[in-house]
């Protein structure tokens, strides 16, 4: 069995190169692709060139694992182990020239279900910030070469993050749950990354992060990179529109957190 650090290195590797693509491609100029989910949800033309690449290098690397991309879809492997691929997270940022946007690679086994899986290794690469955050089971999460840890505490109340989806039906339920999170806030961000908000908790840049609505090749990464840094992370029950809640925080603040939201 490959270790966790043998998949985190490959998953580096990888994404760093799909990270110099995007870059390359965010300076020519991106054009939209379509629309998905709403018209809000765009893909560009560099969302799938990039997933190709990802696609094609973990095609090489590791020909008998399984795959689930935003993009492309999944395939199944045979060795129990997915790779669970956001080609560029923060897709609104990207097009619209905010450097907030990241390659999302992580490898997980027991299936892609975000409330069960067993995430091995993960790395959030930032291309145009810079930043690549890296976590394997067991290790410890690192931005580069400094090890990374969720805070413990928040004197002034917490720095939170969260995020509201491309639904407009949904933005009422999503607003009212940030108004049960509001006591426990000093102030609130709104990144449009959630790779980005969960690495950002793992480094100690934000106190906790909540969103409804996320998908598996969101969270994959950037969950790992939270509970390796000392954090805690949970997948709760879907609402009425079937999206489901991803918590996160330091363990303090995680419990006052969830029971703000769903108490
Ligand atoms: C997006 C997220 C964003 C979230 C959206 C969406 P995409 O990913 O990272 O923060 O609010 O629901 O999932 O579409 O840019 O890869």
């Amino acid at each position: 069995m490959t270790s966790p650090l043998e998949l985190q290195h490959i998953a580096v590797e990888i994404a760093t190169e799909a990270g110099e693509l995007a870059r390359r491609r965010r300076g020519e100029g991106v054009s939209i692709a379509a629309s998905k989910s709403t018209i809000a949800d765009i893909v560009t033309e560099a969302d799938r060139e990039v997933e190709a690449l990802i696609r094609e290098r973990l095609a090489a690397a590791r020909p008998d694992d399984g795959f689930l991309g935003e993009e492309s879809g999944d395939a199944a492997g045979t060795t129990g182990i997915t790779w669970v691929v956001d080609p560029i997270d923060g897709t609104v940022n990207y097009a619209f020239g905010m450097p907030s946007y990241a390659v999302s690679i992580a490898a997980v086994v027991d299936g892609t279900d975000p409330g069960t899986w067993r995430a091995l290794a993960g790395v959030v690469h930032a291309p145009a910030l810079g930043e690549t955050f890296r976590a394997a089971a067991g290790e410890g999460a690192w931005l580069g070469e400094q090890r990374i840890r969720v805070n413990t505490d928040a004197p002034a109340g917490a720095l939170i993050a969260t995020g509201l989806g491309y639904d407009s039906r949904t933005h009422a339920g999503d607003l009212a749950t940030l108004t049960r999170a509001m006591p426990l806030a000093r102030d609130i961000r709104r990144i449009g990354a959630a790779s980005l908000d969960l690495a950002f908790v793992a480094a100690g840049r934000l106190d906790g992060y909540f969103e409804r609505g996320l998908q598996p090749w969101d969270i994959a990464a950037g969950r790992l990179l939270v509970d390796e840094a000392g954090g805690r992370s949970g997948w709760f029950e879907p609402d009425a529109f079937g999206r489901s809640l991803a918590v996160v925080a330091g363990p303090e603040l995680y419990e006052r957190l969830r029971s703000a939201i769903l108490d």
